[in-house]
């Protein structure tokens, strides 16, 4: 075990303390959360450590901001709440980070012991109500474990499939004191970043994929999060370029490889370019990191079930859970993907001739999907079209920047549409849980992870309803945020399913048209309203320029619920019984 030996504490202190000292230990980057009495030696503690610790508004944009902070990083983020009301508000947060594999150590406090189950104020069951929305929830019992339950905090969170940790603790645990050797302060490194360490899928199971792929005309990868979680970027992009493999991606596996790489073709699933019809001519999918979940396999209608899968995880029970696979590797994707391009390192010449064709046809395919949607993307309507909006993104932002997306029309648009320049976690969805609110507060953690990055948020208006206050979080917290609003006025996924399937009887489906950037102004906020396409790409170039406060960019988009469904032509969508249109 390798262990950071430096700058430990030691003598009397408080539980709260010694949680301070190890999360110093552990590198903890900015801490987001909304104290109260159980964990006053705690908060107390945190600025005489040296670590940074923001409030928030509501511990579910905590919980967010945690969330992309470690999407950005790969390092836990860290939030805390205490007992009751703020325990059960990171429900939502925690749950995002439990679908999509992000390693987070939140902290609750809970009643003191000797008081417990007296009607307490604040009292519930909170542990019962927290467990499922966590990897592991760590109940502290005793004051003097508090540095070992922090390390089990931290190798759960970071290990195998990442995920959150909830350490919950007492009252009389944070506040009661103990005699700590130096000795109780060590941590071990490899456990402070996802993944901690990897495992390789067995050799003979290697062997036969390689086989499977060396025979294949027209293999395709799928890939996922996983990717990101792996840091597989550079072993995705080697191998699929040695072997003439295109690659499609879930909404989080964006930037496996660069979208502008020739091989990239884009999402796949319930929206798609071209993805899908390559699929459905594929002769083997190579899935990576990556779960086949519904929206992945449009409610499972995809991958037809005559092509051969090849299904590579971390987790193995994952594995032929949704789709029956061929050939299951267990292991992580790095290190899988790099046995692949070894075991076929002999063919590789080989496969790029006997490829050549296949891979021909992409940049034509890809060429007459965006003839077919060029009027989308190059609209100059006025409301804007979501396709100009983010036609506009991708042509501002700069390679390095990131752009969270909320999970409205906002995340549907752009995770068809943006393209990131380099491969990287340049794109951040909330697609563990699909909850409106990411945006804003996502964009804060990823600000606050990467402050020399651009950050971009884009969130719908009723995401951004939810999570207003943040912004005042946001300001303090001196974050060089552009927030994109979709104003569309509505609650704009549900006016657009009740045009398609409820015959245009819409019902708690509209919102009141507000400025949100004169909303921002008043906030102290830069604030800029769009409604002509054209001065989006100065809107965003100013956002981007201010450095020390947020800037929030309302954007006036179609109201028409015809024209909200990113499909290429929505109007023309066909709902099946049982269907989902998007
Ligand atoms: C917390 C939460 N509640 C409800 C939903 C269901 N939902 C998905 S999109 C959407 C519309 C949200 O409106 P807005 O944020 O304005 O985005 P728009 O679809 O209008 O772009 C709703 C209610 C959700 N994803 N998360
Ligand atoms: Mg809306």
């Amino acid at each position: 075990m390798s262990l950071t030996l430096h700058n430990r504490p030691s003598g009397t202190m408080t539980g709260g303390r010694a949680l301070a000292e190890m999360l110093h230990l552990a590198g903890a980057g900015p801490m987001f959360g909304m104290g109260g009495f159980q964990l006053l030696p705690f908060y107390d503690a945190v600025g005489l450590v040296g670590l940074t610790h923001h409030l928030i508004n509501d511990e579910r944009c905590g919980a967010f901001a945690a969330d992309a902070y470690a999407r950005v990083t790969n390092r836990p983020g860290v939030c805390d709440a205490t007992l009751g009301p703020g325990a059960t508000n990171l429900v939502t947060g925690l749950v995002e980070s439990l679908n999509g594999g992000i390693p987070i150590v939140a902290i609750a406090g809970d009643t003191n012991r000797a008081h417990s189950w007296k009607n307490m104020t604040q009292e519930s069951r909170q542990t019962e109500i927290l467990k499922p929305a966590v990897k592991e929830l760590i109940r502290v019992e005793m004051t003097s474990r508090i540095p070992e339950l922090v390390r089990r905090a931290y190798a759960v969170a970071t290990s195998g499939r990442p995920g959150p940790v909830l350490l919950d603790v007492p009252e009389d645990v944070a506040h009661g004191t103990h005699d700590f050797a130096a000795e109780d302060f060590v941590i071990d490194e490899a456990t402070l970043k996802a993944p901690a360490r990897r495992i390789r899928p067995d050799r003979a199971d290697i062997e036969r994929a390689a086989k499977l792929i060396a025979q294949a005309k027209r293999p395709l990868l799928l890939t996922g999060g996983g990717i990101h979680l792996s840091e597989a970027w550079e072993a995705l992009t080697r191998f699929a370029e040695a072997q003439s493999i295109p690659v499609a991606h879930t909404m989080s596996g964006k930037g496996g490889i660069a979208c502008a790489n020739p091989l990239n073709v884009g999402l796949f699933g319930r929206y798609s370019r071209i993805a899908n019809d390559l699929i459905e001519a594929s002769d083997c999918l190579i899935v990576v990191g990556c779960k086949l979940g519904e929206i992945a396999t449009k409610r499972f209608a995809l991958p037809p079930p005559h092509i051969p899968v090849i299904h590579l995880d971390i987790v193995a029970e994952e594995i032929g859970r949704c789709i029956p696979a061929e050939l299951a590797l267990w292991g992580d994707a790095r290190a899988g993907l790099d046995d692949f391009a070894e075991a076929l390192s002999d063919g590789g010449k080989a496969a790029l001739a006997a490829r050549a064709d296949y891979v021909a046809e992409l940049a034509p395919r890809m060429k007459k999907w965006e003839d077919d949607a060029a009027p989308r993307l190059n609209s100059g309507d006025r409301p804007v079209h979501m396709a100009r909006l983010c036609r506009e993104l991708n042509k501002t932002l700069p390679a390095e920047a990131i752009l969270v997306a909320d999970g409205g029309f906002a995340g549907h648009w752009t995770g068809l549409l943006y393209d990131t320049k380099k491969a990287g976690r340049h794109f951040i969805p909330d697609r563990g849980f699909a909850s409106i609110g990411y945006g804003l507060p996502g964009g804060m953690g990823a600000c606050l992870a990467a402050p020399d990055r651009p950050v971009v948020a884009i969130s719908g208006d009723g995401g951004f309803n939810m999570m207003l206050g943040e912004l005042e979080t946001a300001r303090r917290a001196g974050c060089g945020l552009t927030v994109i609003v979709v104003n569309n006025a509505a609650s704009g996924y549900v006016k657009a399913l009740q045009h398609a399937m409820m015959g245009g009887r819409y019902q708690s489906a509209d919102l009141i048209e507000m400025d949100y950037a004169a909303i921002a102004r008043i906030m102290g906020c830069g604030g800029i309203r769009v409604e002509d396409p054209e001065a989006l790409a100065p809107a965003l170039r100013q956002g981007m320029e201010e450095r020390g406060r947020p800037t929030v960019i309302d954007v006036v988009v179609t109201r028409d619920p015809a024209q909200m469904l990113p499909a290429v032509d929505n109007r023309t969508v066909e709902i099946k019984k049982g269907d989902r249109v998007a």
